[in-house]
């Protein structure tokens, strides 16, 4: 890429290692001598970050000036990864750098490499919300980002002996050149306290919240630079400080020591991301964080709107969007109402109408067990008047069931944010439905289920109110950024390179999907990175793979839904098979794996052992003749899916349908051409719909046969006792064939499968997974055949642009205009 089409103003790598020179030395005090190269990368971050600074001040003042309309979105995950390089490329400062570093001498890929990833969410979530923020940039959209500063992101990850071992995120130890503290725009905010009932001099019961605690929330801010655009928003990230010296005055009553240890206990409310990615209900902690970074976002914004005198709370609702990113954030709806409310004197019906116009709720998973409720008593003691509130809207949500169907207990039951089965508590999906003006899902297949499972009773009420926004993922950073040479390849191929602004123009690729010099030039350069894949793995995993193999991919959270062990029976059948007969003839496979479970989830860690221990075993085994290799990247995270999905042949997608609400991975998979093997689960479906039935491999039970399975009453042993492979790749799983010094080493895995009911329809997916397997075995034999199908995976993907998916938001959600900075 020419740094010459810059809309930035420094344009040469003369004023770009100028730049770094001076921050070297100015900001950094450093030696040219004795710079280290993570010195480098810092100086090198601000000297782009200071062109970059500029334009956020012409952005800001453009939108303060204009009064525009924005859009603020609460998420409690940025799963950002590395900011240097996708900076560089979105302001075209991507060449002048390589240059100046040349310059220098300092190599650019190593300098890169010095930054830790930005890890402050758990999975798909997290990473949707940070590749909305780039497209939101892109496309000109005036647009705050508001979340929490972690001092830790989601933890790292080690493998010793097989099993999975955490160690703390210190992602902040080399430095954070993005990031700029505002201290002057901190935030106080109350919790805990009691409500006291005032009665005004008209006889009106006024609540008050009283005898409360104080947080004080400093934001951090990081530049959002848009690609090919002046446009640079923001992300705010809020870390929590305890009221310092005033307060600790306050305190003294408690004594001295007791008020320090406050002190310390406010401080640790930003200190860590949850690294759940289902429930986490009942942490006082985790209901905290939600509160503090809601309630100093809420003030931040409100703070911001009063600031253009011809503002009111009569325009609010045409001058702010709130998207809620899940429920994580939900208790934005109580505080917001009790703001006005309470602070400012508003009649209940105005302010309802107010919150209902602003806020809108995406939902992204329908499994129950990752549906946030919290006990009333915990909600009662952190935020008493905010629970008042919730009940008070229930109250009224009651009376409009009663209205809409009278006498209807069981409806009540259903749409009742208070839910009085065993703990009494809190649903927050539900309060967020009720106070959304739109409520969406992820992926067509998601949004019906949503509405005829989860909501029925919701979407009955609120017709038209539930909608569809199917995921995308940034082009820049799943396509240009980390796949140069499939970059180079397409733009020279297309004659330009506004693909990565309009990546339906990857359709002009169809044309040449047949063409054979075109499908070996594109077939070498996945050969090529898979060659840089292998020397990753080489020093990750000590594992020497061949280029030459079909590289077989599954990355995501370990989830017994997402069914990594259906991969690993598979892998357990071909291995087996091969040891029966050494000489059968199969297409060399690498199956490479990277994911991180969750601490407490046993179940996932002892498929994670397992995985490690019996693909060690296979690599080791001369019997197969190095057909078979098995490596799990420990640590997986942004960067280094950066690596591997331009390497990737296959893309395991292979959930039980109807539990992944759209998958963002299997777009970046087929983005970079790899083709999909997957159930018809969450975008699967879409992917399908774009690519044609005769470039993915689709298996397995549909949403309605795993329903009506479940309904008949699914018995795993059938499966088992049917199925002679079946059964002796299970047995073996649970034998201690692969652990001879060591019993039931995998016992968990297998019994789950077993005794344990296979709640995710393992054992009855196995046999249609292992025969699609062998048509992927027959279609990679036939490499015209597989790179054209490739080709048209990466022509055909434009549909899943993160671009596309912020257009359908602002449109039909945000009503929100884009804004040119100039
Ligand atoms: C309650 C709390 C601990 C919690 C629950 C669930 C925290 C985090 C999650 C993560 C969930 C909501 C998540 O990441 N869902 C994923 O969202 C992606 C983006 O929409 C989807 O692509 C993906 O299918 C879905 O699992």
């Amino acid at each position: 890429r020419q740094g010459t089409d810059s809309p930035f103003d420094v344009t040469d790598s003369a004023q770009l290692k100028e730049g770094i020179l001076r921050h070297l030395t100015y900001t950094l005090a450093r030696d040219l001598k004795t710079a280290q190269l993570s010195d480098w990368w810092i100086a090198t971050s601000l000297a782009v970050r200071e062109h970059i600074l500029a334009r956020l001040i012409d952005t800001q003042g453009t939108h303060n000036d204009n009064n525009v309309r924005r859009l603020y979105y609460l998420s409690l995950e940025y799963l950002m990864g590395r900011l240097t390089e996708s900076n560089l490329y979105n302001t075209g400062l991507n060449a002048a750098a390589r240059d100046a570093l040349a310059g220098l001498g300092i190599d650019y890929h190593k300098l890169l490499d010095q930054e830790t990833d930005m890890g402050l969410g758990n999975g798909g979530l997290g990473r949707l919300a940070a590749c909305f923020l780039d497209s939101l940039a892109t496309l000109d959209y005036p647009a705050i980002g508001y979340g929490i500063h972690y001092e830790f992101g989601l933890f790292r990850q080690e493998f010793v002996n097989g099993y999975q071992v955490e160690y703390p995120d210190s992602w902040m130890i080399n430095g954070t050149p993005w990031e700029v503290a505002r201290p002057e725009n901190r935030i106080t905010i109350p919790i805990y306290g009691r409500v006291e009932n005032v009665f005004d001099d008209r006889g009106n019961c006024r609540p008050r919240w009283v005898d409360t605690k104080t947080i004080v929330g400093i934001p951090y801010d990081i530049p959002i630079a848009g690609f090919g655009t002046k446009t640079v928003n923001l992300l705010r990230l809020w870390s929590s400080r305890a009221a310092s010296e005033f307060d600790l005055q306050a305190f003294n009553a408690g004594g001295y020591v007791e008020a320090v240890r406050e002190k310390a206990v406010m401080e640790t409310i930003s200190k860590v991301l949850y690294p759940n990615d289902k429930t986490e209900n009942g942490k006082e902690l985790r209901l905290i964080q939600q509160y503090f970074f809601v309630a100093c976002s809420l003030r931040d914004l409100i703070r911001r709107h009063f600031r253009s005198p011809e503002n009111s709370w009569d325009n609010f609702p045409a001058k702010v969007a709130i998207q809620l990113n899940d429920t994580h954030p939900a208790v934005a709806v109580p505080e917001l109402m009790r703001v006005l409310l309470d602070d400012e004197n508003t009649p209940w019906d105005r302010a309802w109408d107010i919150v209902t116009k602003v806020f809108g709720y995406t939902n992204h998973t329908l499994l129950p067990e990752a549906l946030e409720k919290w006990s009333v008593a915990l909600f009662e003691r952190i935020l008493p008047r905010h629970l008042q509130i919730i009940y008070d809207i229930n109250t009224r949500l009651m009376q409009t069931i009663e209205a809409r169907w009278p006498g209807d207990v069981e409806k009540k039951r259903a749409c009742s944010i208070i839910d009085e089965q065993g703990v009494k508590s809190v649903r927050m999906a539900g309060l967020s439905v009720v106070a959304s003006h739109a409520v969406n899902g992820v992926a067509a297949l998601h949004t019906d289920l949503l509405k005829k499972h989860l909501f029925p009773e919701y979407d009955a009420l609120f017709p038209g109110r539930f909608q569809n926004k199917t995921n995308g993922i940034t082009p820049r950073r799943w396509l240009l950024d980390c796949n140069p040479r499939l970059s180079a390849l397409i733009t020279a191929t297309l004659g330009h390179e506004k693909w990565a602004r309009d990546l339906d123009l990857l359709r002009g690729l169809e044309k040449h999907a047949g063409d054979a010099a075109f499908q070996k030039e594109f077939m070498a350069i996945k050969h090529a990175n898979k060659v840089d894949l292998a020397g990753l793995i080489k020093t990750e995993c000590g594992v020497e793979v061949s280029p030459d193999a079909l590289f077989d991919v599954q990355i995501k959270r370990l989830h017994e839904y997402k069914r990594q062990h259906l991969n690993l029976l598979h892998i357990l059948a071909l291995y087996r098979r091969l040891l029966q007969n050494p000489s059968l003839d199969i297409v060399p496979r690498v199956f490479v794996f990277g994911a991180k479970a969750a601490p407490g989830y046993d179940l996932a860690k002892n498929i994670i052992r397992a995985i490690n221990i019996i693909g060690s075993h296979i690599n080791h085994d001369p019997r197969i003749g190095g057909k078979l290799k098995v490596v799990f990247l420990p640590n997986y995270r942004v960067s280094l899916a950066e690596c591997i999905i331009p390497a990737a042949d296959l893309s395991e997608q292979i959930s039980t349908a109807g539990k992944e609400a759209s998958g963002t991975g299997n777009m970046k998979l087929a983005l970079n051409g790899a083709l999909t093997i997957g159930t018809l689960d969450g975008a699967n479906v879409e992917i399908k719909e774009e690519v044609g039935d005769e470039n993915i491999f689709i298996f397995g039970l549909t949403v309605e046969e795993v329903e009506a399975l479940h309904a008949k009453g699914y018995r795993p042993r059938e499966y088992y006792e049917r199925d002679e492979e079946l059964r002796a790749i299970v047995d073996w799983l649970g034998s201690n064939y692969f652990t001879p010094s060591e019993n039931g080493a995998f016992a968990l895995t297998q019994r789950s499968l077993l005794d344990g009911g296979d709640p995710f329809l393992v054992l009855a997916d196995f046999r249609a997974y292992s025969d699609c397997h062998a048509r992927v075995d027959k279609k990679y034999r036939d490499q015209a055949a597989w790179a054209r199908s490739a080709i048209l995976n990466t022509a055909r993907v434009g549909k899943f642009s993160s671009d596309r998916t912020i257009r359908e938001y602002a449109a039909q959600i945000w009503n929100l205009p884009a804004v040119k900075v100039d």
